[in-house]
């Protein structure tokens, strides 16, 4: 079923996302701050909106995709922002990682509209939401997962339903968790092994050899004997996720130690300049703390 859908936020997973919507037949207008992310999609004859309410306005299904709860803010308030063009009986499905406040609050002023609120956080990469490859998590009413249905798989090649919009939020924060301490904890022992002159890429090849391999580090080694830190997943993005992780752990009563000291981690990984390289810089900064040679 041809859809008429509006977009916000072609960065590097949505403009690939919503060009998948396109290319799905949908009927699709979109809206970028920077207007020229939108060129490609508009040369396929996709339309560009001039505001986000215009963009969210007589929409069978309006998605976001932004960088964090701050940026979903500032696309959705507002005269001009996209709740204004939200009417009752509308869908709205945020596939930012925003976190379980703004999942909340997000699901609180759109109910008060008559607008269902879907928070749809996307598990995998650049590449895969080329490919609609991507996972996505997908919480909210269940008449509303049955009606974004057809464009969710449109993009993606695998939906995990979740009754409740705060739940998708809370599992992305929970897996971002995990890879936070994975790639924190690879950086740390590269570097511990590099400071005491073993070789980067045998420590690479060692840990692959272990019961601790992964393919996380099998393609982040590759990065960190390459020196390639263009961002496939950038660390202050990284730093957001665990910064929301730790909100969330705050707000339910629950520890979480490891994560602050990544958190911590990333934050110096930003601090240091690195925070639009891509999470496998996080060995990078270690190796210049300890001094290590980088080869
Ligand atoms: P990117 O590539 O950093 O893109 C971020 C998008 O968010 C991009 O469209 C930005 O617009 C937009 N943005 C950021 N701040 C604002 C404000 N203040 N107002 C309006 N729009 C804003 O992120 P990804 O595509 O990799 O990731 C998107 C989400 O999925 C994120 O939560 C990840 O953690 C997972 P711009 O083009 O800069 O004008």
């Amino acid at each position: 079923m041809r859809m008429r859908i509006g977009f916000l936020g072609l960065g590097t997973m949505g403009e690939p996302i919503a060009n998948n919507l396109r290319k799905a037949g949908h009927d699709l207008t979109v809206w970028n701050r920077t207007a020229a992310k939108a060129d490609h999609i508009v040369s396929k004859g996709g339309k560009l909106a001039r505001t986000p309410r215009e963009c969210a306005a007589g929409r069978d299904l309006v998605f976001t995709c932004v960088s964090d709860e701050k940026a979903l803010e500032a696309v959705l308030e507002g005269p001009d922002g996209a709740l204004a063009g939200l009417a009752k009986g509308d869908t709205l499905v945020d596939l930012s990682t925003a976190g379980t406040r703004a999942a909340r609050s997000v699901g609180t002023r759109a109910a008060d509209r008559g607008v269902a609120f879907l928070a749809a956080p996307i598990l995998g990469s650049k590449t895969a939401a080329e490919q609609a490859q991507v996972t996505l998590l997908v919480g909210g009413a269940a008449s509303a997962r049955e009606k974004a249905r057809p464009a969710l798989h449109a993009v993606s090649a695998r939906i995990i339903d979740l009754d409740e919009a705060v739940h998708a939020a809370l599992m992305k924060l929970c897996v971002n968790a995990v890879g936070g301490a994975m790639i924190a904890g690879f950086g740390e022992a590269l570097a511990l092994g590099a400071s005491g002159g073993l070789p980067i890429w045998k420590l690479v090849e060692v840990i692959q050899a272990s019961p601790f391999h992964s393919p996380l580090f099998l393609v982040k080694g590759e990065l960190v004997e390459k020196q390639d830190y263009s961002a496939r997943f950038a660390i202050a993005l990284a730093e957001k996720d665990q910064r929301l992780a730790q909100e969330a752990a705050a707000d339910q009563g629950a520890k979480a130690p490891i994560n602050e000291a990544v958190r911590r981690i990333l934050a110096d990984a930003v601090e240091s300049g690195r925070g639009d390289h891509d999470v496998a810089a996080v060995a990078d900064l270690y190796l210049d703390w300890a001094k290590a040679k980088k080869k």
